[in-house]
């Protein structure tokens, strides 16, 4: 299914942002080169998107869409762990308080600044989890802000390295999160980013680059093999909770700020199926 719904949204906001330019310009405002980066994006109309960004891959469908992607997307800074705190502070602000971010799983609006290892505090979770394909944290997959997300301490220990699967008990402390021996369910409004953070890993790695081939398949219990499922699951989360701002705006600072690159599936949540 198409939802082509951002060139609606996008190219309002491009104008704005190209109108605050030339404000600051004809203001002739002191140029303040200390100042803290600015999380507003320019954001780029999908249509010129695909004109651009996305020209390879445009008309394509499964393996050759998938490789297409790979070329495009494998074009990228890459950033180190440390650096990886002060980027999730800026693609996972709370969009009501820019002091806070939002954790994945429990959906808590928590300090920026109360980052760490403590109880209470928040971390660097790993969405494809590290043991499958065994990347750890160097510079690459683990270092990849795509599927890294700001989330409890605690939530993400009881995640773990578990496949993603529906069903389980409720998961103390993260309201619409569930959990098993083997498996983790997220809270419905972000299993739809899990589902999209998964397949850019499973298209962006391809076992070229030192790193494993990262591919999803329909198991749990995949343990250290360099697969996460289950894929029949994603892809029902995936059509079941689309792209929001939130998600988009995200997939925009990482591109524009810090990677270069950019999840294919939020911009074109059809290609899932395309390639799956
Ligand atoms: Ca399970
Ligand atoms: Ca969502
Ligand atoms: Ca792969």
């Amino acid at each position: 299914m198409s939802r082509r719904h951002l060139p609606y949204r996008r190219p309002l906001l491009a104008t704005f942002a190209a109108f605050a330019v030339l404000a600051g310009t004809a203001a002739a405002a002191p140029a303040t080169p200390t100042a803290p980066r600015t999380t507003s994006v320019a954001a780029t109309p999908l249509a010129t998107l695909d004109d651009t960004y996305y020209q390879d891959a445009l008309g394509k469908t499964g393996t050759q869409l998938k490789s297409a992607l790979h070329s495009i997307i494998s074009v990228q800074t890459k950033i180190s762990y440390s650096q990886v705190w002060d980027a999730l502070k800026d693609t996972d602000q709370d969009p009501a308080n820019s002091s806070n971010v939002i954790l994945l799983y429990t959906g808590r609006s928590e300090p920026k600044s109360d980052n760490g290892g403590a109880v209470g505090q928040w971390n660097r979770e790993h969405v494809w989890a590290k043991s499958h394909g065994d990347f750890g944290t160097s510079t690459g997959p683990g270092t990849d802000i795509h599927h890294l997300r700001p989330e409890d301490v605690t939530v993400n220990s009881v995640r773990g390295n578990k496949d993603f699967d529906n069903g389980g008990t409720a998961v103390s402390g993260a309201a619409g999160n569930y959990t098993d021996s083997d498996s983790f369910e997220p809270r419905d409004a972000v299993k739809g980013d899990v589902a999209r953070m998964i397949l850019y890993m499973a298209v962006r790695y391809e076992g070229d680059d030192a790193f494993a081939d990262l591919e999803p398949n329909d198991r749990v219990n995949n343990g250290s093999a360099p697969n996460i499922g289950r894929l029949s699951v994603l892809k029902q989360w995936s059509q079941e909770d689309p792209p929001d701002s939130f998600e988009e705006r995200r997939n925009d600072v990482i591109f524009d700020q810090y990677q270069h690159n950019r999840n294919p599936f939020i911009d074109h949540p059809e290609w899932v199926e395309a390639i799956w």
